[in-house]
């Protein structure tokens, strides 16, 4: 499907019609973009199946746009895009990476110093120019270069969802060649972490040769760094590595365990392996040198004498020590999910209706749904304020009516915290909604005493139900407040707030908060952070990131029957 890589270019269109101060066009190009990312259907489908009508056709799409969608159909490229890189050599792509920084910005900062990409600005900032400018103070210098130290720290990892659709073509194809005879991936991709650095694949045949071959010439590897009778490794075209391994049929288990990792966890494991006798490496489990297990994972961690461990679990944080107790968690799992407490709609500017987004609910077999709209301190999101909250309840009457039977529609809120810890809604309107998230979207930049202090006195609002995305990170682009959580995750506890996993780019919290936090008792929603209907999907990754963090059904309020959450909410 091209729809996200066409919505992409056209995203990348309207920036560079931005920062070239055309006026209107930019909006109508990034809309179209949201809209083809929100499509359920194949663009490809439907210009095949109408041709241009079809694209035009679709909302936001206008007669231009839809010669654009479809020269790139037919020729891979957008003669008019390809013109405007050369015309401007702003890197774009990273520059909009940096926190604080839009195309305007870029193109004025081009405009004033010739700035064309990171190292350039970097460069003008270690000589204080940036903060002569209009609208740039020493503050946003030293914000800048915060933002792109963390970029690059972070370094080149791939968040899971990024990838996750590549891997498994890339796994199909290898299927089909008929020497596999057994394919998985292993590493962190199977340990569902939240990025992932490069890609390992396993194969068990007695026919290495032909396969590597085959391998070498899947589409889209833009690199071949080694090439051996069981071992290959290649760049892909989106930059990252994939490692490929063939291993007999008779230690494929033993090197799925290792190849899984951690290496913290294979480290241990090996260790309790010596204390018993044996020997634990990627061709099996020895005793005395002979054979004892390795065709299956599951046979290894038996004859070791303790529980399977699942590969979300594998990161050496205590559970080694359960497995040999028979008392690891019983993790949740994604079909547990009974509703989502976090989309946005329409009624506060996304492109997707409230009954979009009820209608999605209902596909996914979900008992409720949560509508959970910005507030008026948030005017970028159009942000709604009480009067309008008050006429987004006659709304969500009028749906709860029609989709009676169906499922159960919850009226909430994402409400900002404000500087000073206060709430932007008034708390006779946050007394009348079904549910009530908070979370801070502006000064970021707080010392830790201080954003501590604002988020308790956030949460000690009595109508409060869940601190949403609590730590404010984003995966490599921004990184968390500086925060006690410890203290946040107590207050929680003792005041029945819950903490919110988002599943979105954020995974806020991340496994190991949420391992402490359920540790000290506290209670979750797993999220989507809606705003195209699309990410709705997106429930699995914030399901990894809480079996990650050990959590288990009963930890997770979204999992509890309508019955049991309707007076959960009540309680509020
Ligand atoms: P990544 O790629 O950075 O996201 O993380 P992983 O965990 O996929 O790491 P990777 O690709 O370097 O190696 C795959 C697995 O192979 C790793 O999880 C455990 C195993 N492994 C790699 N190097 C070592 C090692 O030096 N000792 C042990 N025990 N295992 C290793
Ligand atoms: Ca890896
Ligand atoms: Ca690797």
């Amino acid at each position: 499907m091209k729809n996200e890589e066409l919505a992409k270019i056209l995203f990348e269109l309207g920036e560079y019609l931005e920062i070239e101060n055309i006026p209107f066009k930019p909006r109508a190009y990034q809309s179209a973009a949201i809209s083809l990312d929100n499509l359920d259907k194949d663009i490809e489908e439907i210009y095949k199946e109408e041709g241009l009508k079809g694209v035009e056709k679709i909302p936001g799409v206008g007669k231009s746009i839809a010669l654009k969608i479809e020269e790139y159909l037919k020729t891979g490229t957008i003669e008019y895009l390809e013109k405007v890189r050369k015309n401007n050599p702003i890197d774009l792509k990273n520059l909009t990476k940096i926190e604080g920084l839009g195309p305007k910005r870029i193109y004025f900062l081009n405009k004033e110093l010739g700035i064309r990409n990171v190292a350039e600005l970097r460069e003008a900032i270690s000589k204080n120019k940036l903060k002569e400018l209009k609208g740039f103070s020493e503050k946003s210098e030293k914000n800048i270069l915060e933002s792109i130290s963390f970029m690059e720290s972070s370094g080149l990892r791939y968040l899971l969802s990024d990838v996750k659709n590549d891997i498994e073509e890339i796994i199909q194809s290898l299927k089909k060649i008929k020497e596999v005879k057994k394919i998985e991936v292993a590493g962190s991709f199977r340990r569902k972490r939240e990025t992932v650095g490069d890609i390992d694949i396993l194969i068990a045949s007695s026919f290495p040769i032909k396969i590597m071959n085959e391998f070498v010439t899947l589409p889209n590897i833009v690199k071949i760094w080694s090439k051996g009778e069981t071992k290959a490794s290649v760049r892909m075209a989106k930059g990252y590595d994939v490692d490929l391994r063939i291993v007999d049929l008779d230690s494929f288990g033993s090197a799925m365990q290792y190849f899984t990792g951690s290496k913290e966890h294979n480290v241990a494991l090996r260790k309790l392996a010596i204390s018993k006798g044996y020997k634990l490496n990627e061709y099996g489990l020895f005793k005395n040198n002979i054979f004892k297990a390795g065709k299956t994972e599951e046979s290894i961690y038996k004859k070791l004498g303790m529980q399977y461990i699942c590969p979300e679990l594998r990161e050496n944080r205590g559970e080694i020590e359960l497995a040999l107790k028979n008392k690891l968690p019983k993790l949740v799992e994604l079909k547990d999910i009974k509703g989502d407490f976090h989309t946005h709609s329409s009624f506060a500017g996304t492109i997707i209706s409230m009954e979009d987004i009820v209608l999605r609910a209902i596909l996914k077999g979900y008992k409720y749904v949560g509508i959970s709209d910005h507030t008026k301190d948030l005017k970028i999101e159009n942000g709604l304020d009480e009067k309008q909250l008050i006429s987004q309840r006659e709304e969500i009457k009028k749906l709860n009516e029609k989709y009676n039977k169906k499922i159960r529609i919850f009226h909430g809120a994402e409400v900002n915290i404000l500087k000073d810890g206060s709430l932007d809604i008034d708390d006779k309107v946050l007394k009348e909604l079904d549910f009530v998230n908070i979370g801070v979207h502006s000064n970021f930049k707080m010392d830790k005493e201080a954003m501590t202090k604002r988020i308790l006195k956030a949460m000690s609002n009595p109508y409060v139900t869940c601190l949403v995305h609590p730590t404010g990170k984003i995966v490599n682009k921004r990184d968390s407040f500086d925060l006690d959580l410890e203290k946040i995750f107590k207050f929680a506890k003792t005041n029945n707030v819950l903490l919110e996993v988002n599943s979105s780019e954020r995974l806020d919290l991340n496994s190991l908060n949420i391992k402490k936090a359920k540790e000290l008792g506290c209670k979750f929603f797993i999220n989507t952070d809606t705003h195209i209907l699309k990410q709705m999907d997106r429930m699995e990754y914030g399901v990894n990131e809480a079996r990650r963090g050990w959590a288990e059904k009963k930890d997770i309020i979204n999992t509890m029957p309508l019955k049991e959450i309707e007076k959960f909410l009540k309680k509020k």
